[in-house]
């Protein structure tokens, strides 16, 4: 059960890989794709400060690098710190856009680090993932994309509709399942989601599956009676296996930008939140935001979401990440 890298693609319904040009060139061209809006920034518009025959660092340059690197929303002393390595290195030289970028990438991507910590899997016995999130941050369907990714690397995975409060919401998780080759686990509109997180994890030890995710319904840190109910699900999962839950990601919308930041600080706290998923990084030139986030939480960013298709998720690596930013088209 590898669950390190790229994963071992399998082939999809139609007997075409879905990655034909080799996984690693895949994983960039769609990576790629779904950063393009911060790609336009730090890449096409950092190159268009440049002509083919170089240009001198001085203020002027230095302010307008920061100018972009801002837009980014990796904030100001991230940005700083960029600048102020890029004045130290070139200033009063005459430089082309390579060298400039290769500096840019390297100190982004050093600004991103953090323990590569894989998905923590069950010794034995189904994984247990729990996803909570505020309303709308992409839990659902990052469950979605994490199925299609546990599948991939030879999993089998079981869904408990967690968010009773919608029967909407069940729907949505049972399309997915359905088109996913996943089984799900549902409870009533209105019924106890922690009664739903027990059958789905009972039914994960029945059929021996490898990985049990829960969805929840979205809630805020302010709403007690919800973040205790979080709890109990918690405590139940707990009582069906010791160490479950495994995992409890949170979801982020990354288009929330750096509010949304601090507002998913208490609710990571209050949920004991072991990694992040950073969603909708296609729909916002604000992909920077990794390096405040990696600075407000101890958690790391486990998964990114690029699309709303299932396969438009990724495991986090900074190093990747930087390389798919600055990858010439
Ligand atoms: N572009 C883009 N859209 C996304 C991504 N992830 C989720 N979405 C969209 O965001 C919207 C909300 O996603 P859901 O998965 O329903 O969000 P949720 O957190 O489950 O929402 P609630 O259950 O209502 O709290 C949907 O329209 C998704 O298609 C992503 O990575 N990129
Ligand atoms: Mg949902």
């Amino acid at each position: 059960m590898a669950l390190f890298g790229f994963g071992k693609k399998k082939e999809n319904e139609e007997g075409k890989s879905p990655e034909p040009a080799g996984e690693k060139q895949g994983f960039f061209s769609r990576i790629g794709q779904g950063l393009a809006k911060t790609r336009r920034l730090l890449n096409t518009d950092i190159r268009d400060l440049f002509k083919a025959e170089g240009r001198l660092v001085d203020e002027e340059l230095l302010d307008e690098i920061f100018a972009i690197l801002i837009q980014t929303d990796m904030g100001a002393g991230p940005a700083n710190q960029i600048k102020d390595r890029i004045a130290r290195d070139f200033r009063g030289r005459v430089v082309h856009t390579e060298d400039i970028l290769k500096n840019i990438r390297e100190e982004l991507a050093s600004l991103m680090q953090q323990d590569q910590q894989p998905i923590k899997m069950a010794a034995e016995g189904p994984t247990v993932v729990l996803v909570v999130g505020v309303n709308g941050a992409g839990k659902t369907t990052s469950i979605a994309k994490l199925t299609r990714w546990f599948i991939d690397q030879g999993n089998s995975v079981i869904l408990g509709a967690g968010d009773t409060f919608r029967a909407a919401a069940t729907e949505q998780l049972t399309i997915w399942a359905e088109r996913l080759g996943a089984k799900i686990v549902k409870g009533e509109q209105g019924s106890d989601p922690a009664s739903v997180a027990f059958r789905a994890v009972d039914e994960g030890i029945k059929e021996n599956a490898d990985v049990v995710i829960i969805d929840t319904a979205g809630r805020l840190q302010t709403q007690k009676n919800l973040m205790t109910e979080l709890d109990k699900m918690r405590r139940v999962l707990g009582k069906k296996i010791e160490a479950a839950p495994h995992e409890v990601l949170l979801v982020l919308d990354a288009t929330a930008g750096q509010n949304g930041i601090s507002q998913a600080k208490g609710f990571s706290e209050a949920a004991q939140c072991t990694g992040i998923v950073l969603t909708k990084l296609d729909g916002t030139a604000k992909g920077g935001v990794v390096v405040p986030i990696r600075k407000a939480f101890e958690l790391p960013v486990k998964f990114i979401g690029v699309g709303e298709k299932p396969e438009d998720l990724t495991r986090f690596d900074p190093d990747a990440f930087c390389d798919a930013l600055f990858a010439e088209n």
